[in-house]
Parts: C-alpha cells; structure tokens; sequence
C-alpha cells in the first residue's frame, strides 16, 4: 500500500490456471519478479513453493503477499474449493509484507472456507499482517460471476469476515463498480487484470476502476503477458496515482 493505493503483480497462475498462461520467457518467475521489482509495483504476489525458491534476491525491492490457498482449474468450476497450501508462520518466516486468501463465495466448499479463512485471518491478526481476499462469486450456485449485485456480496463478505484489501473483478462500469466500493465500505477494493487486452482496453478500464474509488489493481497477464511490460506498468501507475 502507498499512499492507499495498491499497484499488485499476480503469478499464481501456475498453480490456479496451469502453465497455459506462460510464454517461453514467462513461465520463469525471475522474469516476472524482475518486472515487479523495477516498475513501482507494492506487491508480489506469489505461492510458496515459487517464493521460496525465487523471492529472496528481490526482497526489499517488491514487498512479498504470499498466497495460502489455492486449486487447479482441473476441478470442474461448480465444485470449487480452494484448499490451505500454507500457513501465516511461513509468510512471516519468509519476510512477506502481508497474506492472500481466496474465497469462493456461494461455492458448495463455502462453509468450509470460511471455517479456513477465520483460522487464517486470526493468525494474521496475531502476527500484524494485512490480509487480502480474493473474493470470487463462483461454483453451482451463482448464477452470474460478474453481475453488480454477486460482486457486490463478494467485496462485503470480505469486509464482514476480517478482510482489509479485497479484490474482485471488474463489474464493466464506473457506475456499477461504486456499488462494488460502497459495499466493502472500509475494506480497500482493489480489480483483478483478467485476461490480456490491449493496452488501450486495459488502461481505459483502469481508469474507470480508479473512478469508482477503488485503491488499485491486481495484474497478472496484462503485464507480464505484454511485449512491453515495463510500459504498461508505467502506464498503470500513472492512473493509479494520477499523475497522467
Ligand atoms: P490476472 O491479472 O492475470 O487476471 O491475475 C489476477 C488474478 O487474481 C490472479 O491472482 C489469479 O490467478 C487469477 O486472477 C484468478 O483468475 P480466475 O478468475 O481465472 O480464477
């Protein structure tokens, strides 16, 4: 966080969508984390088997969010259930500046995640670590992920179960995005990237993102899926932090 604004680089997606996002340069997470350690990002966010081998050459350059949970894309969406993978003492073991969490919100598994997540959020109250949610409306019950009202629930049971960052995708305008905000009241939201568009496309949703009175972005594929990811992360910061 600078300034209360968020600027977050996502590479767990080799854990959550396989190696099918990655080019031959990509796939390897110095490339990435060279990427966030030059271009003003406030946050990596990585698993821990890639932060354990990877992060330290850049620690005190990027601030490290180690993810705890995670699943692969191989279980069909309408089961869904992000399973622990970690714990808060690793994250603070390994220096990290705060912990991410996803919640799969109206899932089957919604139970038993937010049975995980409250141990998780207690221990990183313990510990003084910021926690941010991936709150996701997903799995057999919910009739449409991205609608204003399901992203909307999202962004507040992040609020309601101890989140003080949560992130969620976009609902597609600045109007609809305000209703995303004024529900997670004093829980920061920050917008998830999603999947590669243009730089245009990209930089005209941040801007209408940052309108609705969000703290920031976490990106993953529009940055490091770019041929100039040093670009558009420049980019990204200036409407971020306003100054275009
Ligand atoms: P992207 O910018 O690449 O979309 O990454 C943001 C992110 O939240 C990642 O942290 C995560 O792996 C992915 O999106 C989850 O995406 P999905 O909606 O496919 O589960």
């Amino acid at each position: 966080m600078k300034r209360g604004k968020v600027m977050l680089c996502a590479m767990d997606q080799g854990l959550e969508h396989g190696p099918r996002d990655f080019n031959e340069q990509n796939i390897d997470p110095d490339y990435v984390l060279e990427v966030a350690s030059k271009c003003g990002f406030t946050g990596m966010v990585l698993h821990k088997g890639v932060a354990l081998k990877y992060f330290e050459p850049y620690a005190g350059k990027v601030p490290l969010v180690l993810k705890l949970n995670g699943r692969t894309n191989i279980v069909p969406k309408e089961e869904i259930y992000s399973s622990p993978v970690a714990s808060v003492r690793d994250a603070v073991a390994m220096g990290a500046d705060a912990v991410g969490y996803t919640l799969y919100v109206g899932s089957p598994s919604e139970a038993q995640m937010f049975e995980d997540f409250a141990m998780i959020e207690q221990e990183a109250r313990d510990y003084g670590m910021p926690v941010i949610v991936w709150s996701y409306p997903r799995g057999k019950y919910v009739a449409d992920e991205k609608s204003v009202e399901s992203v909307s629930y999202a962004a507040r049971v992040a609020l309601e179960l101890g989140a003080d960052i949560v992130k969620v995708n976009y609902t597609g305008s600045t109007e609809s995005f305000k209703k995303v905000v004024a529900a997670a009241q004093k829980c920061r939201v920050i917008s998830a990237g999603g999947s590669k568009q243009t730089d245009a496309e990209f930089l005209a949703k941040a801007r209408e993102v940052m309108a609705a009175g969000a703290a920031g972005f976490a990106v993953g594929r529009n940055v490091w899926q770019n041929e100039d990811p040093s670009g558009l992360a420049e980019s990204l910061r200036k409407v971020i932090w306003g100054k275009e």
